[in-house]
């Protein structure tokens, strides 16, 4: 039996987690479950104060939030491997996007499927949604040549 358990909420973006094991080769342990019926069901929400997904265990660590499990275990597990170390050139450019993810993207994602859910028109102008998006995908591109 492996070390390392990925708590998994079924349709969520504890989707990363498996994704990252498989990509570095690790080996786990999966635990699903399915959403009861728009959350986390009781037994996903006992595991961690936090009750969000994902949700990992290793020995006698539990741990939630995406960017940290994906943190401890790539350097837990791999050797840091799909990190940058402060030495090198992109490391500001890298940690730049990867907080930018969860900390602004995911909250905008987040918005619109909430909003588009609730049945308020995606154009709703107090909502800025569209706008944000454009604004990040521009400045996007405007980096685009530094990360080459
Ligand atoms: N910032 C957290 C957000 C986690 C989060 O909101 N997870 C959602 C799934 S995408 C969740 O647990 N939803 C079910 C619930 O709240 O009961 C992270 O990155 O892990």
């Amino acid at each position: 039996m492996s070390a390392l358990t990925v708590y998994h909420l079924n349709v969520s973006q504890s989707e990363r987690i498996p994704w990252l094991c498989e990509e570095l080769a690790i080996s786990y342990e999966l635990k699903t479950y399915k959403r009861a019926p728009n959350f986390a069901p009781p037994e996903y929400k006992a595991l961690h104060p936090s009750g969000s997904a994902p949700i990992i265990q290793d020995g006698d660590l539990t741990l939630a939030e995406s960017g940290a499990c994906m943190e401890y275990i790539a350097n837990r597990y791999a050797g840091g491997a799909l990190f940058l170390p402060p030495t090198h050139p992109a490391y500001a450019q890298f940690i730049y996007w990867w907080h930018w993810a969860n900390g602004t993207f995911q909250h905008l994602l987040n918005l619109a499927l909430f909003l588009s859910q609730s049945g308020v028109a995606h154009d709703n102008p107090p909502l800025g949604v569209d706008e944000g998006e454009d604004r990040q995908r521009a400045e996007y591109a405007r980096r685009a040549p530094e990360r080459e």
